[in-house]
């Protein structure tokens, strides 16, 4: 266990003291709340206005100062907020194993599923994955898109090439907007990071890192093909948003940009396993949370973070939004505590998953452990997109509110969280059934 000690430090100083970040927020971006897009438009140091989602433009300037300072200056109700960037923090990393002995699934011909110690019982401090496959409930009918707004997804490895999402109408290379939805050979999703000459993201959503790969594997991967791992959901389609840097330091108009375009195109769930302590903006984001709940149905499904501490008096975000469609996740390990890193928050934060150790896909055909709410937030979202895909009526509050109601309850987390217990799969659905 040596080894893990000294991660846990490395871990620990890296997330609480490590700050690069250049600037705090984008230099050329500004976001206003407006009922008047005609005056924003004309105000001269606007060089380009962009509409978000209800009242909510973005505004590109050379001059951000003074824009900001005309905006406020105006004498109509305006809302004018900075275009925020999270504080640099590296993100979960694949970590060396320990020797697990763990036995082949029994139900799942993967031949690395039975790494996966989510799948176990919950008197095994699982999330009952197996058991849920191996009952007699209705099976998974409807497909579910599950948007992964992360560092990419490798589109290309051997247990997510069958299981991606694809943009039906969009001709890939060919330098063509050809679903003209204002982006070009946005092919598996869409890259808010590389912006083209008119600002507008591209197309390229292949993981540079391995953060995204390894959440995207954990929700999907596909079941049964005699390859890798099992994701939880069996009939889901992911959707790559390459949104947060390798860095950690996501910007607001990106996560905004990005759930738009997952709600807009069909999907469900949304995971964020990303966040940020300070929140100086920040109600675009919330707004626009609340706009994909009530007008696509979509469930947001967050990393409650990584710094050990009470997110309802020390807030963090999203995690911290009060959103009906948010459902904000804390992280639990395989003996059944809580997450040495975890955040708590009796209001703030939902429920607990299974988060620490947790084995699934890396890009190049690979597969590692990782530990981190980041890791928890895609277990849940893999157990809501299966129940959804049973029940696809639900709508996203009910579907939290399943969840919510038949989660394992224990001693550990039953002061540090809403539900007071760990997500599981078996009794949700059989809650349902
Ligand atoms: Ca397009
Ligand atoms: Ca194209
Ligand atoms: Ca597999």
């Amino acid at each position: 266990m040596k080894w893990s000690l000294g991660w846990a430090l490395l871990f620990s100083f890296l997330s609480h003291s490590l700050s690069l970040s250049a600037q705090d927020y984008h230099p050329n971006r500004l976001l206003v709340k407006t009922q008047n897009e005609d005056l924003i438009k004309s105000l001269p140091q606007s060089k380009r206005v962009k509409h978000l989602f209800k009242n909510w433009y973005v505004i590109h300037t050379d001059d951000l100062k003074s824009l900001e300072n005309q905006l406020k200056g105006l004498k109509t109700r305006i809302i004018v907020e900075r275009d925020y960037r999270a504080t640099s923090k590296k993100l979960p990393t694949p970590q060396a194993r320990e020797k697990t002995n763990l036995p082949q699934s029994a139900f799942f011909n993967d031949p690395k599923a039975g790494d996966v110690w989510s799948f176990k019982d919950a008197n095994r401090h699982g999330s009952s994955i197996e058991k849920a496959y191996q009952a007699e409930f209705p099976q998974a009918q409807t497909e579910v898109i599950v948007a992964v707004v992360d560092t990419g997804i490798d589109h290309n490895h051997e247990d997510l090439s069958d299981v991606m999402w694809t943009n039906p109408n969009e001709i890939p290379g060919n330098g063509i907007d050809d679903d003209q939805n204002g982006y070009i050979d946005d092919v598996y999703g869409l890259n808010t990071l590389v912006r083209d000459d008119e600002g507008n993201a591209t197309g390229d959503t292949m993981d540079t890192h391995s953060h995204g790969t390894h959440v995207a594997g954990t929700i999907g991967a596909t079941q049964n093909n005699g390859v890798g791992i099992a994701g939880i959901a069996s009939n889901v389609r992911l959707m790559a948003l390459r949104t947060v840097p390798n860095s950690g330091d996501e910007l607001d108009v990106d996560v905004i940009e990005a759930f738009l375009y997952a709600a807009k195109n069909g999907a469900k769930i949304i995971n964020c396993s990303f966040g940020k302590d300070n929140n100086e903006g920040g109600q675009a984001v919330k707004e626009a949370i609340d706009f994909i709940g009530t007008t696509y149905g979509t469930l947001v499904v967050a990393a409650a973070g990584n710094s050990s501490r009470d997110i309802d008096s020390r807030l963090t975000y999203p995690a911290s939004f009060p959103s009906s469609n948010l459902m904000v996740v804390g992280s639990t390990t395989s003996s059944g505590r809580m997450s040495w890193f975890s955040n708590y928050g009796k209001v703030n934060v939902d429920l607990a998953a299974p988060g620490s150790q947790i084995y699934s896909t890396t890009p190049g055909n690979r597969y590692a452990n990782m530990s981190g709410t980041s890791m928890a937030s895609p277990t849940a979202a893999g157990i809501a997109a299966e129940v959804l895909s049973r029940y696809p009526h639900l709508g996203p509050v009910e579907l939290k509110e399943a969840l919510m109601k038949t989660v394992t309850k224990t001693r550990r987390i039953r002061r540090a969280m809403a539900s007071q217990g760990r997500i599981d799969l078996f009794s949700t659905l059989n809650a349902i059934k």
